[in-house]
């Protein structure tokens, strides 16, 4: 017999808001497992703990599964921590002995210390649509002996079709700046020392079913769209294939997606360009020890620059500098590299969020010179879930590099994100 499962969407942040899409994905994994799902959306509520008790007290609810997507803002300037205001939340669903698992990619991050910090029952981690119905299954015969569940190895569900977009309120996200996005996969390759996201399974959906996804959001009206990949060019095959299926059903559309500076090539931004892909997030490190790990150099983020100029697609850069032990003229050169080359906007950020389980926390955890660096005092028990940072350079000496030029913006001094700027 299904059970019945009350989603909640807690994020609040507005600058922008994002629509609880992890959540959306879910209700389809869970009704094809012929569960009964409600999703309660609190992104704009003034009521949040009311809005829980209300509808848990109307309802009677098996389990209550909270989505974690942000543990903080993740950037230094006006930083917010938002795991405190979770907590009466979870204390709210406690209260009607109900069961509480958490998901979502913040929680995945460090899923044991927020499943402590919170006090709840269980947690997933990773992708959801596979594990979680599994877990249910377990959890229905009495079977559960662990309070972890690991969703990477386990991937996506491939014969899913998120037919969504009627569960939550996108015309109230949309007057407020949101976007609506999509995900072709899930898992990156890349081996960003400070990312939670890094070297994670690589799982691909299939790309009809992604594009009957979004011909059913444009039949409801939605036509600006985001992409949730973690970058879209894990592979390039699948890149340019899914541009031509876009192509080649010509949904009038037009998209936004997150990119790396490896792989690449002509096509990619010819298709990008022909099936409305508009502006590209790219990632950016100065340090050239990451940028080998990541198996890119000046010569391809040259290339990006003149195809996006070539394609006509905006180009914005997410740009990192002042990794641990990178010297200062290797930050110089990157900030000379893109005065010259100009693409749309950089966005500077040169204060690492540190998270545990990384290999910057490990570098960090070894090494006393580098703890003297960190945004609050360093304790052998730091265990990285409130929001503490690593930075050697200062905000006067990264000034002094860019000169004035408006080209760069300090990431977080302004909220808001790249295509908030269109
Ligand atoms: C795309 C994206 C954006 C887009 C979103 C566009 C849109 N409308 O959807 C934009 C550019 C707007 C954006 C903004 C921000 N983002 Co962002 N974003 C992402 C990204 C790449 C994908 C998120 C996503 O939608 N994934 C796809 C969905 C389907 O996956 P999901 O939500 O994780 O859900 C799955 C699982 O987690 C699980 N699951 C989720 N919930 C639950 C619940 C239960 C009970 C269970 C069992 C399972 C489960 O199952 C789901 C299906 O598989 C992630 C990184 C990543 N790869 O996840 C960063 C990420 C979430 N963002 C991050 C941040 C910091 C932000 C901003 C705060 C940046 C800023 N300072 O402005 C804002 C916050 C906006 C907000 N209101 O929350 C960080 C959060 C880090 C942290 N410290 O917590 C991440 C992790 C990036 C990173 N590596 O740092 N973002």
């Amino acid at each position: 017999m299904g059970l019945k499962i009350l989603l909640v969407n807690p994020n609040k942040f507005q600058n922008p808001p994002v629509i609880p899409i992890g959540l959306e994905y879910l209700v389809t994994a869970l009704e094809k497992h012929n569960h009964f799902v409600q999703i309660l959306d609190l992104c704009f509520s003034n009521t949040p703990e009311k809005d829980l008790d209300k509808i848990l007290r109307k309802k009677s609810f098996d389990l209550v599964g909270i989505t974690i997507r942000n543990i903080d803002s993740a950037i230094y300037f006006n930083n917010q921590f938002f795991l405190t205001d979770l907590k009466p939340l979870v204390k709210c669903v406690k209260a009607q002995n109900i069961p509480i698992v958490l998901g979502g990619s913040g929680f995945s991050a460090m899923p044991s210390e927020i499943l402590c910090y919170l006090n709840a029952d269980y947690g997933i981690v990773g992708p959801g649509e596979t594990i979680f119905p599994k877990f249910l299954e377990l959890w229905q015969s009495n079977n559960i002996t662990q309070k972890l569940f690991d969703g990477w190895v386990i991937g996506v569900d491939k014969e899913l079709v998120n037919l969504r977009g009627e569960k939550v309120d996108y015309p109230r996200y949309l007057k407020e700046e949101g976007i609506v996005g999509f995900q072709t996969h899930v898992g990156c390759n890349n081996l960003c020392p400070y990312c939670i996201e890094a070297n994670t399974q690589v799982n691909y959906k299939k790309i009809s079913y992604i594009i009957d996804e979004l011909a059913y959001l444009v039949n409801q009206g939605y036509k600006h769209f985001h992409t949730c990949d973690t970058e879209f060019n894990t592979n390039l095959t699948f890149s340019i294939d899914f541009c031509l299926a876009l192509i080649k059903r010509n949904l009038g559309l037009k998209w936004a997606l997150y990119m790396k500076p490896t792989p690449y090539n002509e096509n990619l931004f010819k298709y990008l360009h022909e099936s409305k892909a508009y502006l590209i997030t790219l990632s950016v490190d100065s340090d050239e020890r990451i940028q080998g790990s990541n198996k890119y150099d000046y010569d391809d983020l040259t290339q990006i620059v003149n195809y996006c100029q070539k394609y006509d697609i905006k180009l914005a850069i997410d740009l990192l500098i002042g990794y641990p032990n990178e010297p200062l003229k290797s930050v110089k050169k990157m900030i000379d590299f893109l005065k010259n080359n100009r693409p749309f906007t950089v966005g500077i950020s040169f204060n690492y969020r540190v998270y545990n389980h990384t290999p910057l926390a490990s570098l960090i955890k070894d090494d006393p010179s580098l703890q003297k660096k960190l945004s609050k005092p360093y304790t052998d028990d730091e265990n990285f879930l409130e929001p503490i940072f690593y930075s050697h350079l200062s905000q006067e000496m990264v000034e002094e590099l860019i000169d004035q030029d408006d080209l760069f913006k300090l990431a977080g001094i302004i909220p808001g994100v790249n295509y908030q700027q269109f």
